[in-house]
């Protein structure tokens, strides 16, 4: 039987089972005007990702211009991709896992919208992808994205399905929306069999406020959380990140 998780895999997913993502795919996902005044720069992300996370999850031409990687840090290549200026809610595949090998990739991205009427063709290049994944055995991180018409995207009943739907198609770890609160949350993760991690969401006004909801993504039985906005999107971003760090380890 194929060895589930190798060496690279340990980079990103720890021994207690968890793992601190720092994302940074929105000047693809949202585009750079969305983030006027912050700074975009990959290599400021990679430096804030290096006091604390485990992983950043990254397009290749961002990882192209880095200049300094810290050795423990986990990179997690994203490969499927659309602009907030299109109007058909499908992310094709945009970079080959080849490629991404070639810039040191440890694991895989790639979305998946649920319940769209082009879930098919994103399901038929996950299933692309996972093929190149296991050629080169690297892991595949999904992010199991509900798109039901006339239901929010963090509606529970879809991201209980989504994430299930990532766990039987064979990924190795499944990002999805908190759907609002531990509770619920809890039936997102008991249903899954792979583990599962929170999107962090939009950059919320108060900090206690984020970081409740990281204590209660973990007291959920989550794996941990993929964050951007509310770590790089603030004036003290490491130390944030910092203790993200802690809520999710328990240590720094
Ligand atoms: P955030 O913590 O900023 O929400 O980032 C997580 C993430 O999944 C990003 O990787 C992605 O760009 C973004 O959220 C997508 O958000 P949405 O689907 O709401 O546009």
């Amino acid at each position: 039987m194929r060895k589930l998780f190798g060496s690279r895999f340990k980079k990103i997913l720890k021994k207690d089972g968890r793992t601190f993502l720092l994302a940074f795919d929105h000047g693809v996902e949202h585009g750079p005007h969305k983030y006027e005044g912050i700074d975009l720069n990959p290599q400021r992300i990679v430096d804030i990702a290096a006091h604390a996370a485990d992983a950043v999850i990254l397009h290749v031409g961002a990882m192209k211009r880095l200049e300094k990687i810290p050795k423990r840090l986990g990179l997690v290549i994203k490969v499927t991709a659309r602009t907030n200026l299109a109007p058909n809610m499908i992310q094709e595949i945009v970079t080959s896992v080849e490629e991404a090998v070639s810039y040191g990739a440890d694991a895989i991205s790639a979305t998946v919208y649920v319940g769209n009427e082009y879930e098919y063709k994103m399901l038929r290049n996950l299933a692309e992808i996972k093929r190149e994944c296991l050629k080169y055995d690297l892991p595949l991180l999904g992010f199991m994205y509900p798109r039901v018409k006339g239901k929010p995207k963090n509606d529970v009943i879809a991201v209980r399905y989504a994430a299930r739907l990532g766990s039987e198609l064979g990924l190795d770890l499944i990002k999805t929306y908190y759907t609002g609160s531990k509770q619920s949350f809890s039936k997102v993760v008991r249903d899954a069999f792979a583990p599962v991690v929170a999107a962090g969401g939009m950059k919320t006004g108060s900090i206690d406020t984020f970081f409740k909801e990281v204590k209660d993504v973990i007291a959920s039985g989550a794996a941990g959380l993929a964050i951007g906005r509310n770590v790089w999107m603030r004036k003290n971003a490491i130390e944030v990140a910092k203790r993200v760090r802690q809520l999710v380890h328990g240590k720094d």
